[in-house]
Order: structure tokens, then C-alpha cells, then sequence
């Protein structure tokens, strides 16, 4: 039985005697070896933490069930966050779950129409603003201060702490950490959360190491990787078309103590990345969960030597939730008569 993030790793988190042990089966998700990549990037040991296995879909559940079990606590009745998809559709199952009215502001024509899905059958209240994630945010945060509703996004320091454990998990898994962790960046929470699972679990020697921190943000909207903020971010992979992140610091501390990277990836190699991870490996990430891979393969061009290196990349979230990406670059379908014999003329097997 699936025991949930709460209940698997209670004495980690900001837990007491009055938090609810609500899950909806989030956490424990595979840490897949790779059958292809591995090789021929001539990896050590390569490894997928297949995030999109939680159950709305991505990582985000891992903080969002301990943000609901923590607003409950307080005896708050509404939540909200600004979203590029993910973390709205999360939201809304655990307000679903909770009761909690739901609120979730979106960037109007760049989420994915899975998530959006996500959001409108969990029940939520949406508001699809004429902007982008970071002027979202900057309403939220304003709305916070001024009505007793609470803050979901990643600012809230329950989300980080639920999601560190996504760190323990891969610990749990190998015995001890990787060398190098690979991970998409976009608001920058998720960074800064492995590093502080990876580093909470050193502290208490369940680790001997604590691996390079290598984050990944799409080019268009690379504002740590450049030093700048990008008021007009743009990229295929929504998820992270984010311009100035909230753990903006936070994340550059992560990298500089763990003496890891942040850098970018083009939406032509995350594609890539997104469709060899699909067709050699069988994982089915979102595009913004391929700037992971993306950001591997790079490295790996560029004559970075991984023989001797254990390494974990991280796909965030599922591939299913942006099917119009998956559609739209697919080969035109074969088309063909509805008997047999026009089918295997089709296939040139006649
Ligand atoms: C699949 O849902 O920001 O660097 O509002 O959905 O912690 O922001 C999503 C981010 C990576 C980046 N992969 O993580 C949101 C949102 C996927 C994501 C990220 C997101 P952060």
C-alpha cells in the first residue's frame, strides 16, 4: 500500500500532533535505470525518477499534499496559486480532497489542455489572466496579503519541504546519492527542495555524498542561466516559460554549494530529448521535464566524461498532459482503405 509522502517520512517534515495525514498516493515513484541513453551517452549509471507517476501527474503533489495538510492545520478554507499547469491542477485535487475552495490563476493560451482538464474537473475556480506566470504570481502574492487565503505556490515553505522528499526517495533507492542530479528549472522550488532533502539526509548520515545540483531552463526563459530577468519569456515547454523565478537565490545557492550548473536548453533540443526518451526509453516526460535530458545530452556533447558517474535525471511530469505537443510533431499518419489488403500495401509488406 502506498503510505504517501505525510505518512512515509512524517519525522522530515513540519509535521505535530494536529496535521491530517490526508494522500492521495503521491511519492514513491520509480527510479527507472536506463535501457539506451545510458549507453550511449557513456554514463556510469544513469537513472530516471519518473515524477510523473504521482497522481495528478507531476512532483508537484509531493508539496502540495503537505501545503493542504498544513492550511487545514491552521483551519484556513481557501487556497490559491498562480500556475503554468501543473501546480493549478495539484492544487485543485488536494482542495478537491481537503474541501478547501481553490483558486488557481493561469497564463491565458500557454497551458497545456491536460492540466488545464486537471483544474476544471478537480472543481476549481479559474482564472485565465491576459499575462504570464510571473504577473500571476505577483497578483497571488498581492491577494494573500490582503485576504486570509493561502499561498500554494512554491514560496510556501511546506511545498518545499514536501517536495524534498523526492530526494530522500532516490537515497532510499541507490543507498546513497548520485553524483549528479539532472533537473528541469522554472520557478526554481524544485531545485531548491532536492538540495534540501539531499542535504537533510546527509546531516543525518543516511547519505556518505551529496551530488552536483544541474538545473536546466528552457532558452527563452533562462533568467538564472543568463542573469537577467526575461519579462517576456517564451518557450514550447510551458511548464517552465517562467521569467523571474521566486527561489531565484535559492536555486544559485543550491548549485554553488553543491558546485553544480544552471544553464539552458533550446526548445530544439528539449524536443529531441522529449522524443528520444519516448522512442529508446519508453518514458513519456513533458517537454519541460526533458530539459533534464536535454541538458544531460548537452553536457555530454560538449565532451563532459560521465564513465565513472552515477546520474539521476528527473521528468517531472507526464507526457499526457500536453498532448497537443505530442500531436503536432508527429509524422502525418499513414492513411489507407479499411480492408487488409490496403493496410499491408500500406505497410509495403505486399
Ligand atoms: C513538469 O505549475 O511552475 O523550478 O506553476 O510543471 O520548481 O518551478 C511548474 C513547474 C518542471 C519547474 N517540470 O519546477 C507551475 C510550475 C514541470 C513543471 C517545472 C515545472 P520549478
Amino acid at each position: 500500500m502506498k503510505l504517501g509522502v505525510l505518512k512515509r517520512y512524517w519525522d522530515f517534515l513540519p509535521t505535530t500532533s494536529n496535521t491530517s495525514l490526508i494522500t492521495l498516493g503521491e511519492g514513491d515513484t520509480p527510479l527507472l535505470r536506463s535501457q539506451s541513453l545510458e549507453k550511449e551517452l557513456g554514463c556510469g549509471e544513469l537513472y530516471f525518477k519518473l515524477e510523473g507517476c504521482n497522481p495528478t501527474g507531476s512532483f508537484k503533489d509531493r508539496g502540495m499534499v503537505v501545503a493542504a495538510a498544513k492550511a487545514l492545520e491552521i483551519g484556513c478554507s481557501a487556497i490559491i496559486c498562480a500556475s503554468t499547469g501543473n501546480t493549478s491542477a495539484s492544487a485543485s485535487a488536494y482542495g478537491a480532497l481537503c474541501k478547501l475552495d481553490t483558486i488557481v490563476i493561469i497564463p491565458s493560451g500557454n497551458i497545456a489542455i491536460g492540466k488545464l482538464a486537471q483544474a476544471i474537473v478537480y472543481g476549481a475556480r479559474i482564472i485565465s489572466i491576459d499575462g504570464n506566470f510571473d504577473q500571476a504570481l505577483d497578483i497571488v502574492r498581492a491577494l494573500v496579503q490582503r485576504y486570509p487565503i493561502t499561498l500554494v505556490n512554491s514560496l510556501n515553505p511546506h511545498r518545499i519541504e514536501g517536495q524534498k522528499t523526492a530526494a530522500f526517495e532516490i537515497v532510499d533507492t541507490l543507498g546513497d546519492a548520485p553524483d549528479f542530479l539532472f533537473i528541469p528549472v522554472g520557478n526554481a522550488g524544485n531545485i531548491t527542495a532536492y538540495w534540501k532533502g539531499f542535504k537533510e539526509y546527509y546531516d543525518v548520515g543516511r547519505a556518505t555524498r551529496m551530488p552536483r545540483m544541474m538545473g536546466f531552463e528552457a532558452e527563452g526563459a533562462a533568467p538564472i542561466a543568463r542573469g537577467r530577468v526575461f519579462p517576456k519569456p517564451e518557450t514550447i515547454a510551458t511548464a517552465i516559460r517562467i521569467g523571474n523565478p521566486a527561489s531565484w537565490q535559492k536555486a544559485e545557492t543550491a548549485r554553488d554549494e553543491s558546485g553544480g550548473i544552471i544553464d539552458c536548453v533550446s526548445d530544439g533540443e528539449i524536443l529531441a530529448a522529449y522524443h528520444l526518451l519516448a522512442t529508446t526509453e519508453g518514458i513519456f516526460g513533458e517537454p519541460a521535464s526533458a530539459a533534464s535530458v536535454a541538458g544531460l545530452i548537452k553536457l555530454s556533447r560538449k565532451g563532459m566524461n560521465l564513465s565513472k558517474e552515477r546520474v539521476t535525471c528527473v521528468i517531472t511530469g507526464s507526457g499526457l498532459k500536453d498532448p497537443d505537443t505530442a500531436v503536432k510533431r508527429a509524422s502525418p499518419f499513414l492513411e489507407s482503405a479499411a480492408t487488409l489488403d490496403a493496410v499491408e500495401q500500406t505497410l509495403g509488406w505486399r
